[in-house]
């Protein structure tokens, strides 16, 4: 039986690039599989974040921000499973049994790895360098089939085949499924607004680089402005943003916000200047996000609200998983 899980870190405010990337994403999938019985569980991953330095009341703060950016968005409690990572303990224990599975050089490669941890990786903290035995946990927890990603997280999703493959052939069982990282649609990677070559990402300090769900209509007008462009017009078909990284973003975005492939797009704006294309995506984005970030600024007054939903989502996930730890540890030989 199919079942899909997915994530988001609450490491800082919700960005497009999230939004065009996974939460819409979720969404479609929770939809598609509605009167399927397959089950979709999205998740907060509150101990991925601190994998970095979060300041507390911060961490407690975008956690429920990203919840209502959920709900906001169309993630159903009653359709889908939401809760936050630190709630069920099975995820962090299995995790434990992934760091005695995984080899240090596996992670050694992960491209996330290198970007965080930098020149000064003797600093990073333990848990980055092991972030991605515990994504693989969170997944195997369930036994999930299929985890909707951006493109920035297949290295991961692959990592997770090679832990769960590893184990089965060690322990000689077929017990971990082999999950597919699902990439699809027009947006799996939105680049940051003031580098084409980067992605947009809520942890960058610029906040001119990112669109966050919650930029009221003049401030998403201005950093489209403001975005960095080239000075040529837009081609008219997709073979003409070869070398363009910027412009290629912008109609990328604008594509996915209005449903259309890059070409359909083009074949309307081609030949326009990006001082007339700026604003009618400005207009687009505001269209598309204005009813999710107020319904998510309406959210935001009920945080007790919000923490029993993620409350009774943790307590579903915790009647999935608790099985699935039990196995494991009888598989590994552990007394219980
Ligand atoms: N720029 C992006 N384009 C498309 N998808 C993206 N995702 C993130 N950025 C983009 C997707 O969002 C989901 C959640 O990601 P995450 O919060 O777990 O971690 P991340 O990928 O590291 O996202 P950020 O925003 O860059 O967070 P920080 O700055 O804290 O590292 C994933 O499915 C991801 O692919």
């Amino acid at each position: 039986q199919p079942r899909v899980f997915s994530g988001i870190q609450p490491s800082g405010g919700l960005t497009l690039g999230n939004y065009l990337g996974a939460i819409r994403r979720f969404v479609d999938t929770q939809n598609a599989n509605r009167d399927s019985g397959i089950e979709t569980i999205y998740c907060m991953v509150d101990q991925h974040a601190i994998t970095v330095w979060q300041d507390p009341a911060a961490l407690t703060r975008n956690t429920r921000e990203l919840a209502a950016g959920y709900i906001a968005a169309g993630l159903d409690p009653a359709k889908s499973i939401l809760f936050n990572q630190s709630q069920v303990a099975e995820h962090a224990q299995l995790a434990w049994i992934f760091n005695c599975v995984a080899r240090m050089g596996w992670m050694q490669r992960m491209t996330q790895w290198k970007d965080k941890a930098g020149k000064n990786s003797q600093n990073a903290s333990l848990g980055l360098f092991a972030y991605p035995a515990l994504m693989a946990a969170d997944i195997l927890i369930y036994h999930a089939t299929h985890v909707p990603v951006g493109e920035d997280q297949k290295q991961h999703v692959e990592l997770t085949r090679d832990i769960a493959a590893k184990f089965n052939h060690d322990f000689g069982v077929d017990f971990f499924p082999l999950t597919e990282p699902v990439i699809e649609g027009a947006a799996t990677r939105v680049m940051s607004l003031r580098d084409g070559s980067k992605k947009m990402s809520k942890s960058d300090p610029s906040d001119a680089s990112r669109i966050n769900m919650t930029d009221d209509a003049d401030t998403i007008a201005q950093k489209f402005r403001k975005a960095k462009t080239d000075p040529d017009a837009l081609p008219s078909e997709a073979a003409g943003l070869e070398g363009r990284p910027e412009a290629r973003n912008l109609v990328n975005i604008y594509a996915a916000l209005n449903d259309q492939s890059v070409d359909e797009v083009l074949r309307d704006v081609g030949g326009r200047q990006f001082s007339e294309f700026k604003p009618m995506l400005s207009d687009l984005a505001v269209a598309k996000l204005s009813p999710i970030s107020g319904e998510m600024a309406r959210l935001m007054q009920a945080p007790d609200e919000i923490d029993a939903i993620l409350r009774s989502g943790a307590d579903r996930a915790r009647v999935m998983a608790a099985p699935i730890l039990k196995r494991t540890y009888e598989i590994v030989g552990m007394v219980s």
